[in-house]
């Protein structure tokens, strides 16, 4: 496996240095955040990215994300020349060495929680999610601490319109559209796309949501069964949905797993829970079966720690802060070494 983490280029707080002292860490996941949703990434742009990664001696080989238009996923006629954007730009990141793309099809949301500072009684802050509470919340005058606030309300309401009509089916069509269109650039850039699993995994707002669980990624594949075409395979969002057992699908999936987000959380009440150390023992996540069950199914992609709790002081981005996220890197390096070693199995492709 080749452990990264998540970098949000020159805005972010965290130096690159930083980033490379934690140990055994070979790459960055980063993306260019100037461009429109929807416009190509030109060449300048992405070279200078990597030239600051190389100048780290820090691979980038993951792009999280390379968002799609929201006329893709409403399959609206303007659909064919996104999707021919979309197409170049994993073209230009082919040349810069970029090998897998992770990104998400969810409707008009990302993901989603009511407490980004939440306060544990060990001082530190976490992330939460309690479904009532978002319930209550409307959806087209959202203000959530955190949100990315780049609709003004009215464009909201338009494109929250625009959804009416669209069923969990339809969706999943113009999923399925969108990849088959790519795959062709995919093929010539070596690059793979690996689809983030919807955070959380249930409809949002009538907003439909179709990458959930099981039955979603076996739909997936039998519609596009290009070898390109993959998970990332995010713990904690498809931990949140209690029917989803971790272990068998790391196993029925591992050769579609690119990239692992491999983090922890805690369930409080049926749909609700919080966020956790990346360890088993501090929440409901077997991270360590998991991990395994990952390594014994052949497993050789990315990884990377994923939300962390602000600790020591720090206030970070919440969910990205340094500190628990390299003690989460620490935690999953060493539990990588001890199965691979005892089960003898390398988790390299
Ligand atoms: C949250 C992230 C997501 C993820 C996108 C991928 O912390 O895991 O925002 O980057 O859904 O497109």
């Amino acid at each position: 496996m080749k452990m990264t983490f998540r970098w949000y280029g020159e805005q972010d707080s965290i130096p690159l240095q930083y980033i490379k002292q934690i140990p055994n860490m070979s790459g960055v996941v980063t993306a260019v955040y100037d461009v429109p949703v929807g416009q190509v990434w030109d060449e300048e742009k992405i070279s200078r990215l990597k030239k600051l990664c190389d100048g780290a001696e820090l691979a980038m080989e993951v792009i999280e994300s390379v968002p799609v238009h929201e006329d893709i996923k409403l399959g609206k006629p303007s659909r064919d020349k996104l999707i021919e954007n979309y197409a170049q730009t994993i073209r230009n990141l082919g040349k810069y060495g970029v090998k897998c793309i992770c990104y998400n099809f969810m409707p008009v949301f990302d993901w989603l929680r009511t407490d980004l500072k939440h306060k544990n009684a060990d001082g530190s802050t976490c992330l939460c999610y309690d479904h009532e509470a978002l319930m209550k919340l409307d959806p087209k005058n959202l203000h959530l601490p955190g949100w990315d606030e780049s609709y003004t309300p009215e464009e909201l309401n338009g494109l929250l319109g625009a959804y009416a009509g669209i069923t969990h089916e339809r969706l999943f069509e113009n999923l399925v559209y969108f990849l088959q269109k790519i795959m062709p650039a995919c093929d010539e850039a070596g690059i793979d796309m690996a689809i983030h699993p919807d955070d959380p995994p249930w409809d949002m707002f009538g907003l439909p949501r179709i990458i959930t669980g099981e039955e979603s990624y076996a739909r997936l594949f039998a519609a596009v069964p290009n070898k390109h075409n993959g998970i990332t395979f995010c713990t904690g969002s498809l931990g949140a949905g209690r029917e989803n057992d971790l272990v068998k699908l790391a196993k029925k999936y591992a050769d579609r797993i690119f990239f692992a987000h491999i983090r922890q959380l805690r369930y409080e009440g049926k749909m609700n829970f919080s966020e956790a150390g990346h360890r088993t023992e501090d929440g409901s996540l077997d991270i360590y079966a998991i991990v395994r069950a990952l390594i014994e199914s052949g497993f050789g992609g990315y990884v990377r720690p994923d939300h962390g709790r602000n600790i020591w002081g720090e206030d970070g981005k919440p969910g990205y802060g340094l500190y628990d996220r390299a003690l989460g890197a620490t935690y999953l390096n060493g539990l990588f070494e001890g199965i691979e070693k005892t089960i003898g199995v390398r988790a390299v492709k």
